[in-house]
């Protein structure tokens, strides 16, 4: 094929997917419905794709659907059931839908796999757990039955698969599993079940498969690159020989392959996929340069970025293309990414200014894009100079229209000087939030949200829809923030939150009252699982309107003489999950939007508000994959949210919360946001992060979650107490806050209650017990 992608969304146009999904775990349809629904999506799909532009017959179609997560299903087809789930297995050694489904969300005790951002991206993976007692073997016939189903219906398409490699540098040891075991050791073992899978795939008509493998573009990788790169060799060395095979494209997205290509062309493989947004060609000339290894094997140009919305420089990814014959005769051109990453089509947004449209492609205009580029690999140039020129003309569009450049909000951000970025010296800071706030020894608090109920929902739709009016929405919303209040007023929670009644989501919230911001209808990109958000798009210069929270939080502060903590969202958790302008450094356009919250800090603080949350989960996923990169990231990243929360007085305690785990590698960075106070998620891993707080020398308020939200689970008071006994063991008493790991929203209120009291009680029993 000269064209192709490399992944298309999964979750079908209206969600498709994730309504029937839902629905069988409720009970509502039965496996078979479910795969009746699953096989019309990826029919459509298909027919939709060839509509687009992509050859139905020669293997240009991905054949890359899932019922939840590529990465558990590349466990599932090995046989890599962790042993809690072995009972699920059937005795020919396979697992029904349901089963499938068990792993990725628990049962009983049995805590589901471990869920995981899959590289730069807002996507969850569920990570593998591999020991001595994994036992591989071909265990689910699901792709060849795919294969097959493409057939039958006239299409040949490539079946995607997670490589070798980067299965195992994704998957994390057993729990059962000896001190310093290494999933990646096991490859020899893993490599015939793959081997078997291939030949299986041609036997059913495969002529190509793809193999995931972004992990090799990674140095965020704890197995060292030597390691990595003999393990490459030797994998694809061995599923190349396997006999009567499908042609291997291994496909490399999110970063520069660097080391690892001159690996892939020295390997049997027949096709490489390159990220050419994130790498670049003439890096890749270098590269062969130094290893004089020229190649015939053919060279996917992943030139349409699949990881944003833009419509993008049509023409220089043309060039690109055809810089690429310097390397090889063979030139395809495909997305630089999975499309999953995007939403389905931007012909399912009529509400959205047309200007704005003209400048962006979602998956399927990006799959326009891709077949009109391989009709110019094929055909030269002329053949699609009209529609180059058409994207350029929209590029220039969106260079002048209005709003992309807004003079003031540059004159403000060229204007800043480092003291905008620093509040003054922690210990004034400290004494000055003690006597103003008066709060206990082990303050408790909730991380910002509560349960989102179905009322709340309801209510919001119905405003949508003009069904009930604004003035009526405002006054649910204030009883809701009432009785949420009185709750924590009853259960005996020291710093009190509204709740966040009146948000969707805690970025597309912001996003709706912040210029420079659009926000879509049906723009829905999977999370995980079933789950979706709809990014916005960040298009223009940004700036604050008007007070976005202010109202909300100087209500709530009427309600109780407690203090209420305002609630916002970070620069960069903002930026990082919206679709970003890709026309600036992102840099620049992190300090618009904390200019445009410094000054709903500074209102919050005039309003009487006295602590104020700024939520930054996204910190650790926007770390690049590349170590040299890393530095000016933290330093931009970690400035934003300073420039966001340096207007306030000593007096203003500024919180922040961080999620997801994996902290070692920013906790410098968390320590330099200078946050006053600072919630982390701990609990699921029983507070592993307190000795790296510990080690770090972190001297600040810290609040390491002693619950998890995730699961309806109710803590009891003694393994609470367990918790924050393990928090003061190793971190100085005045310095530790009891909180919850994240937000409620996504909890029911009968476990809320059971838990926070809990939470309370071990907390008054613990200060009777150790005094202030
Ligand atoms: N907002 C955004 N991105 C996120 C999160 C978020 N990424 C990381 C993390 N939180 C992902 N977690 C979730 C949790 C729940 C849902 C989505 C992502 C969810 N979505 C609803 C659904 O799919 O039914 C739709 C929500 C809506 O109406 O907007 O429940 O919090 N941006
Ligand atoms: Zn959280």
């Amino acid at each position: 094929p000269t064209g192709t992608i490399l992944g298309y969304p999964r979750i079908g146009r209206r969600r498709e997917l994730k309504k029937a999904v839902e629905s069988f775990w409720a009970g509502r349809i039965t496996a078979d419905e479910l795969e009746a629904a699953a096989a019309e999506l990826r029919a459509v799909t298909r027919e939709r794709l060839v509509g687009l532009g992509l050859g139905a017959t020669d293997s240009s179609i991905p054949e890359a659907f899932s019922f939840y997560d590529q990465v558990l299903d590349a466990a599932v087809t090995v046989g890599a059931v962790p042993s809690r789930f072995q009972r699920l297995v059937r005795e020919d050694g396979t697992l029904d839908l349901a089963g499938y489904f068990t792993i990725a969300r628990g049962e009983g005790n049995d805590v589901p796999a471990e869920m995981t951002k899959w590289f730069e991206s807002n996507y969850h993976y569920l990570v593998p757990e591999i020991g001595p007692e994994t036992e591989f073997h071909l265990a689910s016939d699901r792709l060849l039955r795919e294969v097959a189903e493409a057939t039958t219906s006239g299409y040949r398409t490539r079946p995607v698969i997670v490589g070798p490699i980067t299965f195992l540098l994704l998957s994390k040891p057993s729990e059962g599993a000896p001190a310093d075991y290494r999933p990646l050791d096991r490859l020899d073992d893993l490599l015939p079940v793959y081997a078997e899978l291939i030949a299986g795939l041609t036997a059913v008509g495969a002529e190509w498969v793809q193999f995931d493998e972004p992990a090799l573009v990674s140095e965020s990788i704890e197995v060292d690159r030597a390691t990595v790169l003999e393990a490459t060799a030797r994998a694809y060395e061995l599923l190349g020989a396997v006999p009567a095979r499908p042609q291997i494209f291994v496909a490399a997205p999110y970063g520069s392959l660097d080391d690892a290509l001159p690996v892939l062309l020295a390997s049997p493989v027949e096709a490489v996929g390159l990220d050419l947004v994130k790498g670049s060609v003439p890096e890749l000339v270098e590269g062969r340069a130094s290893t004089g290894s020229a190649t015939e094997k053919t060279l996917v140009g992943g030139v349409v970025d699949g990881h944003n919305i833009w419509r993008g420089d049509l023409d220089a990814a043309f060039a690109t293309l055809e810089s690429l014959r310097a390397l090889s005769p063979n030139v395809a051109v495909s997305s630089s990414t999975s499309l999953f990453h995007t939403p389905h089509s931007i012909t399912d947004e009529p509400a959205l200014d047309n200007r704005l449209k003209s400048w962006l492609a979602f998956a399927d205009e990006k799959v326009a894009q891709i077949a009109a580029l391989a009709t110019g690999l094929a055909e030269g140039r002329d053949a699609i100079a009209e529609t180059l020129d058409a994207a350029s003309v929209a590029l220039k569009d969106r260079r002048d229209a209005p709003g992309v450049r807004d003079g003031a909000v540059r004159a403000r951000a060229a204007a800043l000087t480092d003291a905008d970025f620093h509040r003054g010296d922690y210990d004034e800071r400290q004494s000055a939030q003690d006597a103003a706030l008066g709060l206990p020894f082990l303050p408790t608090t909730t991380i910002g949200s509560f349960p989102q109920t179905g009322d709340i929902r309801k209510a919001r739709a119905a405003n949508a829809r003009g069904d009930i009016s604004d003035a009526e929405y405002t006054e649910f919303l204030k009883a809701e923030i009432k009785s949420v209040v009185d709750l924590q007023e009853e259960i005996g929670i020291d710093v009190i939150v509204h709740g966040e009644p009146e948000r969707n989501d805690m970025v597309q919230y912001f996003a709706e009252n912040l210029d420079g911001f659009a926000v879509t209808q049906n723009g829905w990109v999977q999370s995980y699982g079933s789950r979706c958000t709809r990014p916005s798009l960040l298009w223009g210069d940004v700036s604050r309107p008007a007070p976005i929270t202010v109202d909300w939080s100087a209500y709530t502060q009427t309600l109780t003489e407690k203090p209420v903590k305002g609630m916002l969202t970070g620069p960069v958790t903002i930026l990082a999950w919206s679709f970003v302008r890709d026309d600036q450094p992102l840099a620049d356009t992190a300090n618009q939007v904390a200019l445009a919250l410094r000054d709903e800090i500074t209102d919050l603080e005039a309003a009487g508000i006295g602590v104020i949350q700024v939520d930054e989960p996204a910190l650790r996923e926007l770390l690049p994959l590349k170590l040299a990169d890393q530095p000016s990231y933290l330093d931009w990243s970690v400035g934003s949210f300073r420039l966001a929360t340096s207007g306030v007085a000593p007096r203003t305690q500024i919180h922040t919360h961080l999620c997801y785990s994996e902290f070692g590698v920013v906790i410098d960075a968390i320590n330099l946001l200078d946050a006053d106070v600072t919630s982390i998620e701990a609990a699921r891993s029983k507070m592993d992060v307190v000795p790296e707080i510990k080690s770090s020398g972190f001297g600040r308020g810290i609040g390491p979650g002693v619950y998890d939200i995730h699961s309806p689970r109710v803590p009891s008071v003694d393994e609470v107490t367990e918790l924050i006994d393990i928090a003061l063991g190793s971190i100085p008493n005045r310095q530790v806050w009891v909180n919850p790991d994240c937000g409620l929203k996504t909890r029911g209120y009968t476990e809320t209650v059971d838990s926070l009291r809990n939470v309370v009680a071990a907390t008054k029993a613990v200060r009777e017990r150790v005094g202030a």
